[in-house]
């Protein structure tokens, strides 16, 4: 069976279609901290747009990461949101496109450039309480952005310059986890191979995207572990990233990626948490949860938010009592999941 494009996602597509066509100058961006799905998504409606003789740029609140770089053909496409090139180009802009995300809030500085410019939001995150007003694709069912753009595209047509292509195999397999979380679906997969058949390399793309780990990030790895704790009864594990290790290593937001998975992946535990001070003395918070709990709606009671598995908040106070607070709240949230089983 071949991927079709669900029926549900058909209008807009071609609304967001038809104001993309009739764009000259269209700026793309992505939320703070951009990660695989972001910049492939972007990447890949840049690339497109160039090759039907518009021009496109991108505008980020924060830059690129290293890890994701490659996928650029030219790091000038990208151009950072404080400078006068972005000034310039929001001038020419009439279109900006939003992607990965829905809410004011996560594209940061950005918004400021982009309010007086018709905008466009591509996002597969359950909406949140600040939305970008304008055209919408979104689709809490989509794996990845990556995944509706692949549909904004496959409707447009080829052929696809091939970092089109590269960028949403990135966005997808990003978001997957490598093809392992319960979004792999098959549409994911399908829209894979056809990226594949495309001319995708699977192996050099995740030794690109995964395969050159900074020695910094293992020794951070080791100094969190040392400050991993589990409440069995509770099935509760986190870590607090120790600020010192952090800024001796001269760690980035790359660096802490992933480490929430280690808590997560403990024998018997609902919900992993990691916990992160920022350099002006807010806490990062990041919660990932095996199922049962929905952490979305955990995030939102600390201001955050993001998907029931995996979501996210910055709050502004201090490490101590917000990991107190959030560890309350989730104990909470974990034996009120239990209680809903009947188990
Ligand atoms: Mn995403």
């Amino acid at each position: 069976m071949c991927y079709q494009t669900p029926e549900s996602r058909r209008a807009a597509v071609a609304e967001l279609l038809r104001a993309l066509m009739k764009a000259r100058c269209v700026l793309v961006t992505t939320h703070i901290n951009a990660d695989g799905d972001g910049v492939g998504s972007q990447v890949a409606l840049s690339a497109w747009l160039r090759g039907q003789g518009k021009e496109s740029w991108i505008v980020n609140p924060t830059p690129v990461p290293e890890s994701l770089a490659f996928l650029l053909p030219e790091r000038d496409w990208c151009i950072d949101a404080g400078s006068a090139r972005a000034k310039e180009g929001v001038g020419r802009a009439d279109l900006s496109v939003v992607l990965d995300t829905g809410e004011v809030s996560r594209v940061g500085r950005v918004m400021d450039l982009i309010r007086g410019i018709p905008m466009a939001v591509i996002d597969h995150h359950p909406a949140g309480p600040d939305p970008i007003p304008g055209l919408s694709l979104r689709d809490p069912e989509a794996a990845a952005t990556g995944e509706l753009v692949f549909d904004l595209l496959k409707k447009a047509g080829g052929p696809w310059p091939p970092e089109t292509a590269l960028g949403l195999y990135v966005a997808i397999l990003s978001d997957t986890g490598c093809f392992r979380f319960s979004n792999s679906s098959p549409s994911a997969h399908r829209i894979s191979a056809e990226l594949l058949e495309m001319g995708v390399d699977p192996e050099e793309t995740h030794r690109r995207v995964y395969g050159s780990t900074p020695l910094r990030r293992l020794r951070l790895l080791h100094a969190a572990l040392g400050e991993l704790e589990v409440d069995e009864e509770g099935g509760l594990a986190w870590m607090t990233v120790p600020t010192r290790a952090f800024v001796d290593l001269g760690g980035d937001s790359d660096d802490i990626e992933g480490l929430v998975d280690y808590p997560r992946g403990i024998e018997g535990v609902e919900v992993g948490i990691l916990f992160r001070e920022t350099a002006r003395g807010a806490t990062k918070v990041s919660f990932r949860s095996n199922g049962e709990v929905d952490v979305n709606a955990l995030a939102r009671l600390f201001g955050g938010g993001g998907h029931v598995k995996a979501s996210g908040a910055l709050v502004e106070r201090s490490l101590p009592q917000v990991r107190e607070e959030v560890i309350r709240e989730t104990l909470r949230a974990i034996r009120a999941s239990v209680r809903d089983d009947g188990s």
